[in-house]
């Protein structure tokens, strides 16, 4: 691959996929449009003290109305691609039987409308918001949930798989089992033990049997691919202990997933580790095959790394920068404390280290050789100020993206097989237990008028991606 001559500190290969990113429940509204029901997260929104201020996804960016005006934006801006996710209950209203036309209406309209402004669509098929009905049922510590993702996948596939071509079944499987059924900070709102693990691992087995239904539908050369959100855990200091800590954070968020995804199984001192809550049993004979199958590429999401140190049992459940919970999403580890990285912080309070995501990156390249990698999330939190002339100012966010794009860079010029990279995200969002009060778009939305205007973000992306146009 050639590289491009102009941006010194900047230049990616010409082939380089530069892209967008966002959810469905996160931007779409329309909540009880088109035949559509509560998902998990719509049901958490709505009961008092799971998120900031009340806040739901009832209307959010009205993206369900408004997305020939946000695919417009993408096309001025000259992204070339753009992830976004399906609502399962707007397809599948109660996670099980035949498909709603308006749900897979929706999503034609926004696959065509790409199409013709000349984007790529890169479609995410679970991003946290599972039909309530799934959850009545058990949700995803049972095995059913993983059968039922794979029909919504069939039906998904046979309505757009012949206008998609780059499918991903899950956005980060950690934060649906870990933070969904162990710190309860996420819908469902869940704090057992044993479900995270079995989650988890019904998750590994969504994404398996998904990917064998995307395959049995989509027409060859269809790329499929799951995004996780690795830890770049690091021990905070040289003791054993530390170091153990890492290994058990390292277990617990990446290893419980790349261990069946990449290397065939479940590594045995997670199992170890959680020997106390489970026995693994509900890992039935053949399930580590059908979720080590095959990948096209792998999605990373990265915002920052985890410094970890060990501490007293339980003493880390609080403020670990995991949200506010008496539960530690650690389950079977609860002696571990998380602690900053750098001083610079985000809005989240989350440190800014693009060292991490080169960490990540070089990472998969070992343990992966070959597999195609993207980053199908990076960004962060920022406040923007509006100036006179009405232009929406975000310098901390631009010096973020810069960073980790450099950081990106890096990891290409180590070899790392780094296609592509989506920023986080296209415009301010419902920003789950936080709702409305942090702002990750690169494209500001006042949620009075619901009026997008473009951040300085959004035109320094604009800029680094036309400079690196091949010629
Ligand atoms: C992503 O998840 C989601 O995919 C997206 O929907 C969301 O809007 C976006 O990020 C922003 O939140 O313990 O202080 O080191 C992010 C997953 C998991 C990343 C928790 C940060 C804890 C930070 N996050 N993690 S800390």
């Amino acid at each position: 691959t050639s590289l491009s001559p102009v941006a010194p500190d900047l230049e990616f290969p010409s082939d380089f996929l530069w892209g967008t990113a966002t959810a469905s429940y996160q931007i779409e509204g329309a909540a009880r449009e088109g035949g559509r029901t509560p998902s998990i997260w719509d049901t958490f929104s709505h009961t008092p003290g799971k998120v900031q201020a009340g806040d739901t996804g009832d209307v959010a960016c009205d993206h369900y109305h408004r997305w020939a005006e946000d695919l417009d934006l993408v096309k001025e801006l000259g992204i070339g691609a753009y992830r976004f996710s399906t609502s399962w209950s707007r397809v599948q209203p109660t996670g099980r039987g035949p498909a709603l036309q308006s749900g897979l209406d929706f999503y034609r309209r926004l696959t065509d409308g790409l199409l013709e402004r000349g984007i790529t669509p890169v479609v995410t098929l679970y991003h946290w918001d599972l039909p309530q009905e799934l959850e009545d049922a058990g949700g995803w510590p049972e095995r059913e949930t993983a059968e039922r993702f794979a029909e919504y996948a069939t039906i998904m596939a046979e309505a757009l798989g012949d206008r998609v071509s780059m499918w991903t079944t899950l956005n980060e499987p950690w934060c649906s089992s870990f933070l969904g059924y162990g710190s309860g900070v996420h819908a469902p709102g869940r704090t057992e033990p044993l479900a995270v693990l079995r989650a988890a691992h019904h998750l590994n087995l969504a994404h398996g049997l998904g990917t064998q239904a995307l395959r049995a539908a989509l027409p060859a050369g269809a790329k499929v691919s799951i995004t996780l959100n690795p830890a770049a855990v690091r021990p905070l200091t040289g003791s054993p202990e530390d170091a153990d800590a890492a290994r058990r954070i390292d277990a617990l968020q990446n290893r419980i997933f790349t261990g069946p995804l990449l290397h065939g199984g479940y590594p045995e001192d997670l199992k170890a580790d959680t020997a106390e809550i489970t026995d693994w049993s509900f890992v039935l004979p053949g399930d580590e095959e059908i979720i080590n199958q095959p990948l096209d590429s792998l999605g990373i999401n990265y915002y920052n790394p985890a410094i970890v140190s060990h501490a007293p049992a339980g003493g880390s459940a609080k403020d670990d920068g995991h949200g506010d919970s008496a539960h530690s999403p650690w389950v079977g580890s609860g002696h571990v404390a998380f602690h900053q990285a750098t001083e610079e912080r985000t809005e989240m309070n989350w440190s800014i280290d693009p060292t991490g995501l080169t960490e990540l990156l070089l990472r998969f390249h070992r343990e992966a050789p070959g597999l195609p990698l993207y980053v199908t999330e990076n960004g962060a939190a920022f406040a923007d100020t509006v100036d006179e002339d009405g232009q929406v100012r975000d310098p901390r966010r631009v010096s973020y993206l810069h960073g980790h794009l450099g950081a990106v860079r890096d990891a290409i010029g180590q070899g790392a097989p780094v296609r592509g990279y989506f920023v986080w995200s296209l415009l301010d969002n419902f920003e789950w237990a936080y709702g409305y009060s942090k702002r990750f778009g690169v494209v500001h939305v006042d949620f009075e008028t619901l009026r997008r205007t473009p951040k300085s973000s959004a035109l320094w992306y604009a800029d680094l991606i036309r400079r690196n146009r091949p010629m």
